[in-house]
């Protein structure tokens, strides 16, 4: 497994984010018959923060449907499960904190090799959405100013360059504002590696902007929290965009 399972064709796809410490699995539960009745192309496990001990359970109950990968999307060292198909293995790259570029990673690549997980090298850019997000606090960086299309462009192009396999530009969960469809115009002109978007994502209009401004995936995990029944039409949305 490679980036380019990202890649979108005709249309663009969907990554279904669940954060095992906000979902019970009640509510996980809730999500896989919703899915059922809809196109969910990925799910995601993770989040900035985690304390709870469900993850593995979040990752096995998800691996109860058979259509999509769950992919894993790990905040820190800690958020690792054998269970999941793939790992996105994020490099903060619009930080300048060696932790979140290469330290967590030194200390989870043995036993990532023991559990046999495929991995994703991922160019993880965080971009201002007009709040605080975890991910900025958590991590100590600052996300790259929304109205910098060029920066944003530059730091994904030095990703591409150094090997990362896709790009993921990331306005926190829970963002006011979605990334700007100019920067991610910006980004897709210049690297050829597939695009995943994600943070604020809430309605059906959010999602078609985004991929009509090339967005290879559409990232949604706050909204569903609330109202799962809102995957149907921004699966729809996603789905007969191009
Ligand atoms: C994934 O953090 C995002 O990239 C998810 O954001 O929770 O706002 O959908 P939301």
């Amino acid at each position: 497994m490679n980036g380019e399972i990202f890649r979108k064709k005709n249309a663009a796809r969907l990554a279904v984010l669940v954060d095992p410490d906000k979902c019970t699995g009640a509510h996980t539960r809730t999500l896989l018959e919703i899915s059922l009745s809809c196109r969910v192309d990925y799910f995601f496990v993770g989040g900035s923060l985690i304390t709870g001990n469900t993850f593995d359970d979040t990752v096995t109950q998800l691996k109860q449907q058979k259509e999509a990968p769950v992919i894993l999307f790990p905040g820190s060292h800690y958020q690792l499960s054998a269970q999941a198909d793939a790992l996105l293995m994020l490099s903060l790259v619009s930080g300048r904190n060696a932790e979140y570029l290469i330290g967590q990673h030194v200390t989870a690549a043995p036993r990532i090799r023991q559990m046999k997980l495929p991995v994703i090298p991922t160019g993880y850019i965080l971009i201002d959405g007009g709040n605080t997000p975890a991910t900025a606090y958590i991590t100590q960086t600052l996300p790259i100013p929304r109205d910098k299309p060029d920066i944003a462009a530059a730091t994904a192009l030095a990703a591409e360059m150094l090997g990362m396999q896709v790009i993921y530009l990331e306005a926190g969960s829970g963002a006011r504002a979605t990334v700007s469809a100019e920067m991610i115009q910006a980004v897709k002109e210049q690297v050829q590696l597939p695009v995943i978007v994600g943070g604020g994502i809430r309605t059906p209009e959010d999602a078609e902007r985004i991929s009509a401004a090339g967005a290879d995936v559409i990232v949604v995990g706050n909204v569903l929290e609330k109202n799962p029944e809102t995957l149907l039409e921004i699966s729809l949305a996603v789905h007969q965009s191009n």
